[in-house]
């Protein structure tokens, strides 16, 4: 048996949490085309035969441009300092820029493996992956450096493979049942904000909040309230759309989404409020994240 504890870091919007996902065959991390989507460190446990590898999906690095920003770098930083691997996922089809020399001037001071991810090969030429390979080689020493698409599972398997080169401990650190260290309340406020994320537009800033606040287990379905904190008047009026048709669309898709987590019917109730300067009161996010996410 081999295991560690695996930290996927990269920019945002390069495919970290997608990877985690289809490493894990089942929606871990929520997803979209947005940056910042990823809020909290999130825990995905692969296991098979021969190993137990810990990845722990993080929020994109970037320069921060509010507290909220600053907050969510940390908790990316603070991982690399954790594990014992560290997977960098960079977008293939994407120029390089000074986003990634930043992310990469961080590994720097660390004596740790790190393999590279070249992701969304899907998106390049044959001639454009090997031109980046050497870009690359030559900025770092990476262990390894991968093309792949995340969103194949053939693909990821390799990586899996060359991650298993890197493992040192002989331990098993938890239960094969034992797949993430988050809890019901969190995917489900999850769930609802990426429905938030893929149908609103830019003008629908990523500091909303979304806080399951009840689950109560009834006899033949299961009844939620998910509370969706949004900082004003005008942004609640964009998620509840015309004559509540946005609300209605989150709803029903998230449902869908919650009902395959719970493995039964659900009846969700999602409630919008505005809370003025919210994303300046890291305190409440902190408080709130601490509800949701421990
Ligand atoms: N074409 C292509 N698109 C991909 C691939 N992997 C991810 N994507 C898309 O890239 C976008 C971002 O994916 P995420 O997994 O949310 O990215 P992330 O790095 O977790 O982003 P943050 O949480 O914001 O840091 C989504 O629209 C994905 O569908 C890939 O291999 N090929
Ligand atoms: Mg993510």
């Amino acid at each position: 048996m081999k295991s560690g504890f695996v930290s996927i870091i990269g920019r945002p919007n390069v495919g970290k949490s997608t990877l985690l996902n289809t490493i894990m065959q089942r929606k871990i991390a929520i997803i979209s085309n947005k940056a910042q989507t990823t809020r909290n460190n999130i825990m995905g446990i692969y296991h098979d035969e021969e190993s137990q590898i810990i990845f722990i999906d993080t929020p994109g690095i970037h320069k921060p441009k509010h507290n909220l920003g600053k907050a969510l770098n940390s908790k990316a930083y603070y991982t690399i300092n954790d594990v014992d691997v560290i997977v960098l996922v960079v977008d293939i089809s994407e120029k390089m820029g000074t986003g990634d020399k930043f992310v990469i001037d961080k590994l720097k001071d660390i004596n740790k493996p790190v393999l590279l991810v070249l992701n969304k090969i899907d998106k390049v030429s044959k001639e454009m992956i090997m031109k980046k390979i050497k870009i690359y080689n030559d900025l770092y020493d990476f262990k390894e450096i991968i093309p792949l698409s995340v969103i194949s599972k053939k693909d990821t398997d390799i990586l899996i493979k060359h991650l298993k080169k890197y493992l040192t401990d002989e331990i098993k650190y938890y239960d094969d049942d034992y797949i993430t260290d988050k809890n019901t309340e969190f995917f489900i406020s999850e769930y609802v904000r990426e429905k938030i994320l893929n149908y609103t537009n830019d003008e629908v800033p990523h500091a909303i909040t979304c806080i399951t606040e009840n689950i109560k287990v009834g006899k033949d379905a299961t009844e939620v309230d998910v509370l969706i904190i949004v900082e004003r008047e005008n942004l609640k009026k964009i998620i509840i759309g015309h004559q509540g048709e946005m609300i209605k669309k989150i709803g029903i898709d998230s449902r869908k989404d919650i009902e395959n987590l719970l493995g039964r019917k659900v009846y969700l109730n999602l409630f919008v409020k505005t809370v003025p300067k919210w994303r300046d009161k890291e305190k409440y996010l902190l408080e709130f994240g601490y509800k949701n996410n421990e």
